[in-house]
């Protein structure tokens, strides 16, 4: 009698201790193995492949309510390990000094839930990243000074250079002087390098790559019912030139981010990420009426989310992490 009672008391002991464990995991997850580029892949401090997966926010002056750890949790609960920061850089586009505070709180909420966290410089209307470099090197010098050496945070540099802004003129050098600032600071965290065309023309970078720096990658963004097998093309000869990509921004309806889905072309795509292992970033993380947000208009949650709040796209995106 007395034996049994023992065993029992020491199961339960056990199954309290799991329990306890387990709680602890769910709020303070382990910390992300620090990233490195090796070939056309990204690994991990084990040397194992890692295949960055999420969303991105929409611009954070418009849905702030969205950069929050429960919002970031649910992502993580439908199979997202990766978060990206958007931050609009130019005036009159979302530009917003005291949004740097924003950034902050999403860092904090990413690295308390594991998560990996892209701090992106959000040109678009400005162009060419030349045309907001002076805020771009104050931006990268306080977030880079703060975030050295944490392992879960990465850097995306330019968006989307477009308009006139050439590779070997413009962004290159660009990418070079922020490179070299943010390792002023940093000397490890992945820095992601935006390519011209609105981030299509990997295959003009992988011929004249950025040389004497270590932990670069490349973005590549599609927007699949607009970017079709010519872009895949694309990103076919950078792999071939052996150049790193990450698609940090994508979604299966237009370029506007509105109008039709074409999952047809998504899946095409989704094949082709899958043969390289290469990472995926959604666009984006809101409710606005438009066909690229990942949340229903009509839901009005800013937190907790589950499957039934996401809209089609979101169902889609979400299926395929
Ligand atoms: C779009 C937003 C839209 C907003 C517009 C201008 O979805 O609500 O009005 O920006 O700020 C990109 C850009 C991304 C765009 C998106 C869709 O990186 O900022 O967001 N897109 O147009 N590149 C290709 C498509």
């Amino acid at each position: 009698m007395m034996k049994k009672t023992a065993i029992l008391f020491m199961l339960l002991a056990i199954m309290a201790a799991v329990c306890i464990i387990g709680a602890d995991r769910e709020c303070m997850a382990a910390k992300p193995s620090a990233l490195h580029v090796k070939g056309t892949k990204i690994v991990n401090a084990s040397g194992k492949t890692v295949v960055l997966k999420g969303a991105s926010t929409h611009g954070i002056a418009w849905f702030p309510q969205y950069v929050n750890k429960q919002c970031f949790q649910s992502l993580k609960k439908m199979g997202a390990n990766t978060v990206r920061l958007a931050f609009y850089s130019d005036s009159g586009a979302g530009y917003d000094k005291s949004l740097y505070t924003k950034i902050d709180e999403g860092v904090k909420a990413a690295t308390e839930l594991g998560m990996y966290v892209i701090i992106d410089w959000h040109i678009l209307s400005d162009g060419n990243p030349k045309t907001n470099e002076g805020k771009a090197k104050e931006f990268f010098t306080y977030f880079a000074k703060k975030y050295a050496g944490q392992s879960n945070v990465l850097y995306e540099i330019c968006n989307e250079p477009n308009g006139d802004a050439t590779w070997q003129r413009d962004i290159r050098p660009y990418a070079q002087r922020m490179i070299r600032l943010i390792r002023k600071y940093d000397k490890k965290a992945l820095i992601i390098v935006g390519t011209p065309t609105w981030s299509q023309d990997v295959d003009t970078a992988s011929d004249a790559p950025i040389k004497n720096e270590s932990n670069i990658a490349y973005a590549l963004h599609f927007y699949a019912a607009t970017h079709k097998e010519w872009i895949r093309e694309k990103l076919k000869t950078a792999h071939k030139k052996g150049l790193p990509v990450i698609v940090s921004e994508y979604s299966i309806c237009d370029a506007s981010g509105n109008g039709g889905i074409d999952t047809k072309e998504g899946k095409a795509w989704m094949k082709l990420l899958k043969k390289y292992r290469i990472g995926h970033i959604a666009w984006s993380i809101c409710n606005k009426n438009e066909t690229a947000s990942l949340i229903k208009a009509s839901c009005q949650k800013t937190g907790k989310i589950t499957k039934n709040d996401l809209s089609r796209t979101g169902k889609w995106i979400v299926k395929n992490w």
